[in-house]
């Protein structure tokens, strides 16, 4: 039987692929249908269950593909195939599913970029982040420096936006516009998937105690050429025939 849609009808252009390019992300409103949405929120909280009321190891939230057969299916879905290969070409690895919902009360997370492929340009690592209740900028909000991929860094951190200005971001320029780089809030509708560059640098504003839970999920891929850090794939689950991802699960 088909999979159910899992994004609304939609055209992706070179326009689009041009500003992932240029951003480091790229964020594509709404997209996720509502049914898909309605399945992740139950497949999101079946993960946050299990982590906060099991000893589970490989750890849920980072392996969270094997704990839930939503998930899992999601991996070799057409669509998200057909976006893949948009971003990264015909050859392509999964590389993890993680959650990263945040509840009420939720710290967020210090800019950082993530590794791949430092040395070597022809190989690229994209995260397609599910935003499945959306966010607002200070509010679990994703903050994002536009240009800053094209350092290919993996090693971007700090504590605080201040000390990120005053140290790896001072004096740099954006490579293709020149102007100065610039910490960047940013908001977005229920159902948005974000596409991102692996040394794209990022960071999340704390949850509001009075808001719920944020619901997100992200599927990340890869060209096989070099061993992934993030590489969250138990050997059992490499071995399972999830149909769509076959071929897509080895490291090379
Ligand atoms: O929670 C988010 O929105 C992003 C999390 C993140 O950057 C990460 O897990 O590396
Ligand atoms: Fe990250």
């Amino acid at each position: 039987m088909p999979q159910e849609p899992l994004f609304k009808p939609h055209t992706l252009t070179d326009a689009d692929k041009h500003q992932l390019d240029a951003d480091g992300h790229l964020a594509l409103p709404g997209l996720l249908t509502d049914e898909a949405q309605k399945q992740l929120i139950g497949a999101l909280s079946h993960i946050q269950d299990i982590s906060e009321t099991q000893d589970l190891l490989p750890e849920p939230k980072r392996y969270a593909a094997e704990y839930d057969d939503h998930l899992a299916s999601l991996i070799g879905h057409p669509q998200m195939l057909d976006l893949v290969r948009w971003i990264l070409g015909p050859e392509i690895r999964f590389d993890h599913c993680l959650t990263l919902n945040r509840r009420s009360g939720n710290d967020g997370l210090r800019c950082h970029s993530h590794s791949y492929g430092e040395a070597n340009p022809t190989l690229s690592f994209v995260r397609i982040f599910f935003y499945v209740n959306g966010f607002t900028g200070n509010n679990a909000g994703l903050k994002v420096i536009p240009g800053s991929h094209l350092f290919r860094d993996s090693d971007i951190k700090a504590a605080t936006d201040e000390e990120l200005l005053k140290g790896w971001m001072a004096g740099k320029v954006h490579p293709l516009t020149s102007k100065p780089l610039g910490i960047e809030p940013i908001e977005v509708p229920p159902g948005t998937v974000i596409l991102m560059w692996t040394h794209a640098a990022h960071g999340v504003t704390p949850r509001k105690p009075d808001s719920g839970t944020r619901w997100t999920v992200v599927y990340a891929y890869r060209n096989p050429g070099e061993p992934s850090a993030a590489r969250w794939i138990s050997e059992d689950f490499e071995q399972t025939d999830t149909p769509g991802t076959e071929g897509l699960m080895s490291l090379y």
